[in-house]
């Protein structure tokens, strides 16, 4: 693309498209698996875009990489060894490592150009896959977990939307990989799409979710530069005894403000799982 302005047009999402004005193309190239677009924005700082499609910018990337791991890690009493499935930019990673509990932390991304380009052009991001408790695997999430059992207290699956390389990653055998690739007790958070343009995909998911896992939850954050500026993440955990909207783990403002936090604390991981109606309903059907 030339500079101007980027709009994330697709059949995901037909007849809306969040724009952002572009100051400068930093990279572009089409990798085995997916077109990946970096640029610096005018409002947004740097943006890392694959098929097209928004992955993150610097301005907002904290809502999205801190829920997605606060929620789980905090619903966990001792969440030491943890899988992020995708996330090649590194901002999960570098929220999960933050968490004192957290001793081991493996990534497996699709895309070994994912993580070279957020190396070189997200550092702010990518700074999370030097972290020393992080571990790089470069492979399909899916095929790793078939190798993979009973080994993580958490997973996060990080992924890119189901078109192209993630399309796997929203299955209910994928679920079921999930499952057996956990400790007992164990806990698993996954991107899982927006209620207000995508609740067809919001619903397979969850009910994907609720079939494979004892207690399973949507919960929502604000992420302005995804598609309706919602997202939201099915959780699902294998102790049938917890409260996924409690987090068992609660930071202090100090704890929060030694590590960076910006967005997550234990009230607003209450507040993500209190649906609107619609929601609500959409899932009980
Ligand atoms: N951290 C927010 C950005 C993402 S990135 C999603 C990552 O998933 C990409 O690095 C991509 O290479 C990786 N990925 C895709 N498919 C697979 C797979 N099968 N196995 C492992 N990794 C995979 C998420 C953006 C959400 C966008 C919401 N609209």
């Amino acid at each position: 693309m030339k500079s101007g302005w980027f709009s994330e047009v697709n059949d995901l999402w037909p007849g809306v498209a969040l724009s952002l004005e572009v100051e400068e193309v930093l990279h572009s190239e089409r990798s085995q698996f997916q077109e990946i677009l970096v640029v610096k924005t005018k409002s947004h700082g740097k943006a890392l875009m694959l098929d097209g499609i928004i992955q993150c910018t610097e301005k907002d990337e904290m809502s999205y990489h801190e829920m997605i791991s606060y929620l789980p890690l905090c619903s966990h009493p001792k969440p030491q060894h943890v899988l992020i499935v995708g996330g090649g930019d590194g901002g999960v990673a570098r929220e999960v490592a933050k968490h004192p509990d957290v001793e081991h932390v493996t990534l497996v991304d699709i895309d070994n150009r994912v993580i070279e380009v957020c190396r070189q052009y997200l550092p702010r991001l990518s700074l999370g896959l030097n972290n020393p408790k992080v571990n790089i695997s470069v492979g399909d999430g899916f095929e790793f977990l078939r190798n993979h059992r009973g080994e993580y207290d958490v997973i996060i699956t990080d992924s890119s939307d189901p078109v192209g390389p993630a399309e796997n990653l929203f299955k209910q055998s994928y679920y079921e990989l999930l499952k057996a690739a956990l400790k007992p007790g164990g806990i698993i958070a996954s991107q899982a799409g927006t209620a207000w343009l995508n609740m067809d995909q919001v619903k397979f998911t969850f009910q994907h979710c609720r079939t494979v896992f004892p207690v399973a939850a949507y919960a929502i954050t604000s992420v302005p530069t995804y598609p309706t500026g919602q997202i939201g993440f099915v959780l699902g955990s294998l102790n049938d005894k917890i409260n996924l909207a409690e987090p068992v783990k609660i930071f202090s403002d100090e704890d929060l403000d030694r590590m960076s936090i910006m967005y997550y604390n234990n009230k607003v991981h209450q507040a993500a799982f209190a649906l609107p109606r619609f929601v609500e309903n959409g899932l009980r059907e």
